[in-house]
């Protein structure tokens, strides 16, 4: 697949958004000023990023509680959701949300969702009015190794499956489940439940932008052609905590470190851009800073930013349609 110059830019600059974004909030957890759970996406930036810059603000994506890098990958605002993840009025959700249920259907980003398993029905529901409405929209489900156990994401598949919806489930499959292996808790494998309901499964080496990338081309152009669904059985790896604070005491010594060294996502890319001349250190180097820039002034910003008001307590308890 043949991406141009300003592509692999966006490419490069939402991948290192979501690194910095992730590695800040690492630091800044730490200091007690961030409320409720964090559970951060450094290390799976490909998966996102090749995805969904291949989407528009009319396909649908569902998330899970890991949802920073959909978010930002999806388009959606660094200042509004980390106002949101502190808690602040300005805040995308009007920070009764949080980090966990940052949303903004404005980008077709349905939200991050705190139910392991939530995602997978919320898509075949957009996937269906998609079809119905015959917008030429397709849906995406990212979910987790352990989420591909739950009830929900199967009987998603299924009905995916049957109503040939065009809907793309990823299976981000980082090893574990907090510290459950997923060696231990998945039978079979992802590309036999994805044949088991006849939809076909792309391998997927989530290290690799391009190859994420080739596969979600190649299960976009399916969905939006009318031929249904598919599965991307996306291997990764990530490189904090399950949840910021988490002991992190199942990984092996060195792991870690030897992922970061050896298999880096974003200086994989970087590697293989400046060695082809498609991009060069300067180009690459200029969006480093302008990002570092652009996290530095978000933090400042919600740090500033006033909190919500009681009476804000009585609003948003209720829709009307
Ligand atoms: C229905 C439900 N069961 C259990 C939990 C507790 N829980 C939160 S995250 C998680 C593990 C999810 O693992 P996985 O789907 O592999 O995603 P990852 O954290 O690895 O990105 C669990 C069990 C939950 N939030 N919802
Ligand atoms: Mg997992």
């Amino acid at each position: 697949m043949q991406m141009n110059r300003e592509d692999l830019l966006q490419a490069y600059r939402r991948m290192r958004t979501i690194r910095e974004f992730e590695e800040r909030l690492h630091l800044e957890f730490a200091t007690g000023e961030i409320p409720g759970f964090v559970h951060l996406y450094a290390g799976e930036e490909a998966c996102a990023v090749g995805i969904c810059m291949q989407l528009t603000d009319r396909d649908a994506i569902a998330s899970t509680h890991r949802g920073h890098g959909h978010c930002l990958a999806k388009g959606v605002e660094v200042a509004g959701m980390m106002n949101e993840i502190y808690g602040r009025k300005s805040g995308l959700c009007g920070g009764k949300g949080g980090s966990m249920h940052i949303a903004d259907l404005s980008k077709g980003m349905l939200g991050a969702n705190g139910i392991v398993g939530g995602g997978p029905p919320l898509i075949c529901g957009a996937a269906l009015t998609a079809k119905v409405l015959k917008t030429g929209a397709v849906a995406v489900a990212f979910f987790g190794d352990g989420a591909s156990n739950q009830g929900t994401t199967l009987e998603s598949l299924n009905l995916a499956s049957i109503w040939n919806l065009p809907a793309i489930f990823v299976c981000e499959d980082n090893g574990y489940a907090e510290s459950t292996s997923s060696a231990y808790s998945v039978g079979g494998s992802q590309a036999g439940r994805a044949a088991g309901f006849g939809m076909p499964c792309h391998e997927v080496d989530g290290f690799d932008f391009f190859a994420v990338h080739d596969a979600a081309a190649t299960a976009i152009a399916r969905a939006r052609a009318g031929e249904g669904p598919s599965m991307l059985h996306v291997r990764l790896s990530r490189y904090f905590g399950h949840f910021e604070g988490d002991a992190t005491t199942y990984r092996a010594p060195g792991e870690v470190e030897r992922l970061r060294a050896e298999r880096d996502c974003i200086a994989r890319f970087r590697k293989r851009v400046t060695e082809a001349a498609l991009l060069d250190d300067a180009d690459l180097d200029s969006a480093d800073e302008a990002v570092t820039g652009e996290i530095e002034h978000a933090v400042a910003d919600a740090k500033n930013a006033p909190l919500p008001s009681e009476a804000d307590l009585l609003t948003d308890v209720y829709v009307a349609y």
